[in-house]
């Protein structure tokens, strides 16, 4: 057993007392008075009995004590060339001289000891008198220390690179005073949605309008990331709400941090929060921006160390371990999932350079065209280990549908130079269109879902965006099918239209039928919310923005109507559970997407087509515009620092 007495003198120390949030598990953090005096009590018996095993030790013994490589401090620069003998780490000189010189060593090290032990009972003593809100908030200083040297080091500027054409930023003013009315209308909901936000949700992920207090799932893990202000940025920029924009950049600044213990979704952080980010650094030039983006990138980089390249769905910012949904089928990755990174990482490659995001999304694509697809469909679940489809389920819908939207754009953002993405794009549709949309008996087109060689004659919320997508995507058809796409997407926009219409709050069901006499409707009761989704008004939108037809303004403001009359609270905006209830409940979650896509879209469609003119800008599917990009090819040399 090692005893006090034979542990080298010179360099130890009592043990450190650490008594912070550490060094006990949390229930036992707050010691009792008893506790302290009981521990106290012991740390003088182990003091105690250092010093009675050092003095009553023969001298020898205290020699060979310093043998053990305190030489140094016994005689520091000893000179063997002038006659002495170094025997075990002393030198003897004339040995009474020696002897009288250990004496006074020996006499000054058990001072230094004493001093040192009564130094650390102090210390100790004084850590015993802090509550455990100083012991954290000590933690905590010594942990901002870290942050912030850690920004410093991250914070390294970004390699110039030219800046697209930023056309159409802040324009859109419409001549007509009705339409100018409508869009104030809608600035004031942001408004509305922010202030409230700003109030009581401020830097948490989301807002409970009706508590009052933030609100997060978990595809933000468990750390205040302010999904809602980097969300609404763009929007808030668009609208012209300056002081607004420049609260949430300061918090950005300040507070966005990425070296959290938090498990996030990679999808969704891609979508929210570096497409958010992006499309705030291209329309405010704000450098702070294309910072954040390209740290958070970073983390998110680990996500795709998987045997195939296919990311996990979940990867953890601090130690980059990622894994996929426990409900995916067989460990699959998901196609909406994995197939949505592609503009946001084209756009980190050329802003820094480094072309590693730009590889990662150009694998993935890569790896897609090479899989057999059954009947052309790609199916929703791929396995990252084995690169093998998982069950045969596919949809336009949930867990399919921006894949097929980014295909596209990935076309638009490259100044339609990218025709690889285009054709893949165009072979998707066809068979879309082959084996998932009908008509119902009553006359509506709709996308149903393909689940193993069954059509499901559903369709949810989420795929209305699609309508908008047939239309985006008609000019470069193949064949020339422009015409038909258009029309394509002005039925989707209809059937949609009607499944707002056939709702007592003429507000969308979040998924709706069409089997026997059943048209547009929701049957099941956990299909009847509506939960602030963007997706309907997007479609509007693109319709408006292609034909001009005033009937999709007309159902614009029928849609913003009845968001501000069952939606609206004091505290904000709500999702409602039942839409076919006239005295619907509250689901008490403002999305951060109301704030980013629903109200953004309504803006633009009471707003000119100069503002964000289709030909200079693509928008992400979280509703984040970016700027076209004028590449040679998908090669990126548009940037000269990745030439
Ligand atoms: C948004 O976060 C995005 O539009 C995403 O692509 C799917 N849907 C939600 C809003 O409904």
């Amino acid at each position: 057993m090692t005893t006090p007495a034979l542990l080298p003198l010179s360099g130890w120390r009592p043990p450190p007392l650490n008594l912070g949030a550490s060094a006990f598990p949390h229930h036992r953090a707050t010691l009792r008075l008893s506790e302290k005096f009981i521990l106290l009590l012991i740390l003088s018996a182990f003091i105690t009995l250092c010093f009675g095993a050092f003095f009553f030790l023969p001298d020898s013994s205290k020699h060979k004590r310093f043998d053990l490589g305190l030489e140094d401090v016994l005689i520091p620069h000893v000179d063997t060339s002038k006659g002495g003998k170094n025997l075990g780490g002393f030198l003897i000189h004339g040995q009474g001289h020696d002897e009288h010189r250990h004496r006074e060593e020996e006499e000054r090290l058990r001072n230094k000891i004493r001093a040192d032990h009564e130094k650390a009972l102090e210390e100790a003593k004084e850590k015993l008198k802090k509550s455990r809100d100083e012991i954290q908030a000590e933690i905590q200083t010594e942990k901002n220390k870290v942050v912030q040297e850690l920004k410093k080091k991250d914070s390294k500027p970004l390699p110039p690179v030219p800046l697209p054409n930023l056309i159409g930023i802040n324009s859109g003013e419409p001549a007509d005073p009705d339409i100018r009315e409508k869009r104030n209308k809608v600035k004031e909901m942001m408004k509305h949605a922010w202030d409230n936000y700003r109030q009581y949700g401020w830097g948490h992920n989301e807002l409970k309008p009706i508590a009052r207090k933030g609100h997060s799932t978990n595809i933000f893990g468990n750390s205040q990331m302010g999904a809602t202000i980097v969300d609404a940025l763009d929007t808030l920029y668009i609208m012209g709400l300056h002081d607004e924009f420049r609260e949430g950049q300061e918090w950005i600044d300040k507070n966005l941090d990425f070296s959290v213990n938090s498990e996030v979704s990679v999808f969704e952080v891609n979508i929210r929060f570096i497409g958010g980010l992006l499309a705030a650094y291209y329309l405010s030039g704000q450098e702070v921006f294309k910072i954040k983006a390209v740290q958070l990138a970073g983390k998110l980089l680990p996500a795709f160390n998987t045997p195939t390249g296919i990311p996990w769905a979940m990867v953890n910012l601090k130690s980059g371990v990622g894994r996929n949904w426990g409900w995916a089928s067989a460990g699959s990755s998901i196609l909406a999932e994995f197939g949505t990174l592609h503009m946001e990482f084209v756009h980190l490659s050329y802003l820094t350079g480094d072309p590693v995001y730009y590889n990662k999304v150009m694998h993935i694509r890569k790896l897609l065209q090479k899989m057999d697809r059954p009947n052309g469909l790609y199916p929703n679940y791929l396995n990252p280990r084995t690169g093998r489809w998982g069950q045969h389920h596919t949809s336009v819908g949930g867990l399919g549908d921006s894949f097929y939207e980014y295909l596209l754009k990935a076309w638009l953002m490259s100044d339609k130079m990218d025709t690889e993405a285009r054709k893949m794009y165009d072979d998707a549709i066809e068979a879309i269109e082959k084996h998932l949309i009908r008509k119902s008996n009553g006359g509506l087109t709709f996308i149903g879902e393909w689940k193993n060689g069954h059509l499901e004659r559903k369709m949810g919320h989420l795929t209305c965006f699609a309508g908008g997508m047939f239309a985006l995507g008609a000019d470069g058809s193949r064949d020339d099918k422009a015409g038909h796409y258009l029309q394509l997407g002005a039925e989707i926009a209809h059937t949609c239209h009607e499944s707002y219409d056939r709702t007592t709050l003429k507000l969308g069901p979040e998924a709706f039928k069409f089997d026997g006499g059943v048209e547009a409707v929701a049957v099941r009761q956990n299909e009847k919310y509506y939960i602030l989704r963007p997706e309907v008004i997007e479609t509007y939108w693109y319709m408006w923005r292609f034909t001009h037809d005033p009937k999709y303004r007309q159902w614009g403001w029928e849609a913003t109507q009845a968001i501000d009359k069952y939606c609206r609270v004091s505290g904000g905006f709500s999702g409602v559970k039942d839409v076919y209830s006239s005295s619907p409940t509250y689901d008490d979650v403002q999305q951060s997407f109301f704030l980013a896509e629903t109200l953004k879209y309504l803006y633009l469609l009471f707003s000119n087509d100069d503002l964000l003119p289709l030909d200079n800008w693509v928008f992400n599917t979280e509703a984040h515009p970016l700027p076209v990009l004028h590449l040679a090819n998908t090669t990126l040399s548009g940037n000269p620092a990745y030439r």
